[in-house]
């Protein structure tokens, strides 16, 4: 690693021990940034990795609610609002136990350069609670959200910071937020994305990053002359991202043949059908069942407890979409041997580091959740902006405009990967392309 780099990344390391997520997406930064940190001494002198490595604001906070029995229950609620060169910060929330500031620093950091790439002019930021929504009932799940807005909002704004959605935060978490923020200001303001079409959501965003993830691998295959026809296709998670990337390969003639939740994976060697994944979203955006269901109501389809997708079969491309460090290195050994040609993410740092070394190393397609996954928050920037003219574009318009973005990512990252003689490399394609961008503007914006 460049020896500015490395003293930084080292400082970090010694002040943030604990914090090993945000080590790990630092570190897969600096470590792409080489052939731009030699070739140019402004970064330095600027003192740019100091200042894009620490947030600009964090904000935590109490989040006291009551739950059906009449208890009160306290969770912690943060913000992270990491960098706002380029535009108000722009990132989901997640509601997950594990949350903590680690997840979301390095969620934070991630986004900064993801929203760059997306042509669009938003700055990063990520938050969230530990709360966990599993189990709990609607009413819960509104006093939770109303709890946790009456402390955000004097923190957000549509100029200042707009949150959306993420891990267990999907259209019910994301109307009762905007419904307390709209009481609390009494304004009706794009302050959210991922918003019901009823009150100012956006068609396709729902769709948008496991569509932006397909196009996004089929501009990498385009580059080998190969596409999803036929091909058997592995993802993993049944969320809100895991949805649209199956309901797309199989849009595109592609077999989906896995998908999973915390509890294991179903495998469906013939490929789920449409009946079968609209009954798989009904299941997990209605009913909120288990993964395992499937089974019991479709034959052809095992459930495999306590797996993960990656060992279970044969594939010729991998999507993970759940969460971070899912993919790991005996998982890609065994889709390397099966054959597999493509891996492109869904979720936010699935792969573990040394498992994308191996993908690389072994010839694979592989691509960055920071250019891969980027549909979803570039179509929340489209939310942002039809808000903004107070019009509401069709879906076919929504949709071209998310393909030629994810397009216009996947040239800009092959470009920079060209430029620095790392062809196909679209892990420092991305990093320098979408490093570049913000640390310029840090620099002309002054210190
Ligand atoms: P959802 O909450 O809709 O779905 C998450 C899925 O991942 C569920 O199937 C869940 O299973 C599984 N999962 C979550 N945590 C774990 C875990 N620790 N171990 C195993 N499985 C787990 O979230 P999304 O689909 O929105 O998000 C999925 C990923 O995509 C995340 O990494 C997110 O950051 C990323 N992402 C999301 C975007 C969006 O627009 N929503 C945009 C870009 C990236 P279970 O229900 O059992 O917990
Ligand atoms: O990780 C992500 O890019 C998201 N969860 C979407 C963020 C957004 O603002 O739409």
């Amino acid at each position: 690693m460049n020896n500015y780099a490395q003293r930084i990344y080292e400082g970090l390391q010694q002040e943030l021990p604990w914090q090993t997520e945000f080590l790990q997406s630092v570190f897969e930064v600096f470590d792409s940034l080489d052939p731009l940190l030699d070739s140019n001494d402004k970064y330095e002198h600027f003192r740019i990795l100091e200042r894009i490595t620490v947030p600009e604001r964090i904000i935590i906070f109490q989040v006291p609610w009551v739950d059906d029995k009449g208890d009160i229950l306290v969770n912690r609620g943060y913000r992270v609002q990491f960098n706002s060169a380029i535009g108000p910060y722009k990132g989901g929330l997640r509601f997950h136990p594990s949350v903590n500031l680690s997840i979301l620093k390095f969620l934070g950091f991630e986004q900064v350069f993801k929203n760059s790439l997306t042509t669009l002019p938003m700055g990063g930021g990520k938050g969230g609670s530990n709360f966990d929504p599993k189990g709990k009932s609607d009413i819960e799940i509104m006093r939770f959200c109303q709890s946790f807005m009456r402390e955000l909002q004097s923190h957000i704004g549509p100029d200042t910071d707009v949150p959306a959605g993420d891990i267990g935060v999907g259209g019910r978490e994301i109307g009762y937020l905007f419904g307390m923020y709209k009481k609390i200001v009494n304004a009706h303001q794009s302050v959210l994305t991922g918003k019901s079409l009823n009150f100012g959501g956006s068609l396709i965003r729902p769709e948008a990053t496991g569509y932006g993830n397909v196009y996004f691998a089929l501009e990498m295959l385009k580059t080998r002359r190969e596409d999803f026809d036929n091909r058997k296709v592995m993802i993993s998670g049944s969320g809100n991202v895991a949805q649209f990337t199956a309901q797309k390969i199989i849009n595109e003639g592609g077999k989906v043949i896995t998908m999973s939740d915390s509890s294991g994976s179903i495998l469906c060697k013939e490929g789920l059908t449409h009946e079968q994944l609209e009954f798989i979203m009904d299941l997990k955006n209605v009913k909120r069942g288990r993964i395992s269901e499937v089974s019991e109501k479709f034959s052809g389809i095992e459930f495999c407890a306590g797996q993960k997708p990656w060992q279970l079969t044969e594939a010729d491309a991998a999507l993970p979409s759940a969460t971070q460090n899912e993919l790991e290195l005996e998982d890609v050994k065994a889709l390397v041997k099966g054959g597999c040609v493509c891996v492109s993410e869904g979720a936010n740092m699935p792969t573990t580091p040394e498992a994308v070394e191996y993908l690389l190393a072994n010839n694979v397609l592989f691509g960055p959740g920071k250019a891969a996954n980027a549909g979803g928050v570039a179509t929340s920037g489209l939310e942002m902006s039809q808000n903004a003219m107070r019009v509401g574009w069709e879906a076919a318009e929504v949709d071209r405009k998310l393909h030629d973005i994810m397009r216009s990512i996947h040239s800009v990252s092959k470009d920079a990967a060209d430029e620095f003689g790392a062809k196909d490399n679209y892990v420092l394609g991305a990093n320098i392309a979408g490093f570049r961008k913000v640390a310029d503007a840090m620099i002309d914006l002054g210190v």
